[in-house]
């Protein structure tokens, strides 16, 4: 065992950044409230873009223009930060994601990270299902092991580079459907389980982190069996978390929003059973409606979806500021904008 496994298991564990965290999101369950969240909030909007994040506040958003506050949860994407680039797959600074973490946690709030990292043995984006060994390969024996053990070192720095902010990572996403590389098609329960142990075991163990809390977050394509199927076990999951989105399809407004509500509460309903069984705290850690048609989507849709729930958190998608139609939280002058004042200021809704 090395230094660092070492003193991440010694007593002053209990006084690590990410205990801290644990307790302020437990004390928002105890008391019945729900965190709002956003992805991006800080980095761009529906109509503008941080041109310059070194000279930048930072206090742009798309959500406290319409509300007066700010989300409680951050959510920002680390994509790219595998090849060592400055921009995300949004083309957002690092430079700005760490500068407004550090922020937003001096500030009181609550930061997550997703993760969509290039395919590593096609070199495509996360999105590429072309082969189903792409997991493997960055497993111990794997011809891209040592190179993923760069890229781990990479993510630890940034990691570490974060003051001691301590925040919510939860990689290897939507694990269930196919549509990212480490999807369930594309590898078997154990090598996913194997890939999410490695990925914290390195950053913790190895690199002595003690700033993160780990959220495993499959898609809302899971029955309870299948999203345990590949729960990579209770020494390496913090948050039990879920992916759930409203679409329309070739129905109508009030059938998908039916068929939404109803998916959401059987999820959440059976990631209750789960943390409570093994005392995990439990989110929706992704959700929304593109381009919100329902007039009403925040306090008829989304509300009655998770309410009575013991979530800490739930967060809406990105407001992409190069994709008219890509937007999940209001904007100034969206004409149904109104609707979400309305859910920021329910009793239970917590925003900054
Ligand atoms: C997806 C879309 C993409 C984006 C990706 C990562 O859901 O918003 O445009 O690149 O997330 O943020």
């Amino acid at each position: 065992m090395v230094l660092s496994a070492v003193l991440a298991c010694g007593p002053q564990q209990k006084n690590a950044p990410k205990e801290a965290l644990r307790s302020q999101l437990q004390s928002y369950v105890q008391k019945g409230e729900i965190l709002y969240g956003h992805q991006d909030d800080p980095s761009y909007g529906h109509t503008w873009r941080v041109e310059n994040w070194e000279t930048d506040s930072l206090l742009r958003s798309d959500v406290k223009a319409v509300s007066g506050q700010y989300p409680a949860v951050l959510g920002f994407d680390l994509g790219r930060i595998e090849l060592g680039d400055s921009l995300n797959l949004d083309r957002v600074p690092f430079g700005l994601i760490r500068k407004a973490t550090i922020n937003h946690g001096k500030r009181g709030g609550v930061v997550t990270f997703s993760w969509h990292p290039r395919n590593p043995v096609t070199g495509g984006d996360a999105w590429d299902v072309s082969r189903t060994d792409a997991v493997s390969s960055l497993l111990e024996g794997g011809e891209k092991h040592a190179e993923y053990l760069e890229v781990l070192d990479r993510l630890a720095s940034f990691f570490a580079s974060l003051e001691g902010t301590p925040v919510i990572f939860r990689p290897w996403h939507e694990n269930i459907g196919s549509w990212f590389w480490w999807g369930g098609a594309l590898c078997t329960e154990e090598e996913y389980i194997s890939l999410f142990r490695l990925t914290h075991d390195y950053l913790e163990k190895e690199k002595g982190l003690d700033n993160i809390l780990w959220c495993y977050s499959p898609d809302s394509n899971a029955s309870k069996e299948q999203y345990m199927s590949r729960y990579p076990g209770d020494d390496w999951v913090d948050i039990l978390g879920v992916d759930c989105y409203e679409y329309v399809g070739s129905g109508t407004i009030e059938q998908a929003k039916a068929f939404y509500i109803e998916q959401v509460r059987d999820r959440l309903a059976f990631i209750q059973e789960i943390s409570a069984e093994r005392g995990k705290l439990m989110c929706l850690s992704e959700t929304g409606f593109e381009g919100l048609p329902d007039p009403t989507w925040w306090t008829e849709t989304l509300y009655p979806a998770i309410k009575g729930f013991p979530i800490v958190y739930v967060l809406t998608w990105r407001n992409a500021d190069n994709m008219p139609g890509h937007f999940y939280a209001p904007w100034d002058g969206f004409e149904h904008a109104g609707n979400f004042k309305e859910f920021s200021e329910l009793e239970d809704i917590i925003l900054l």
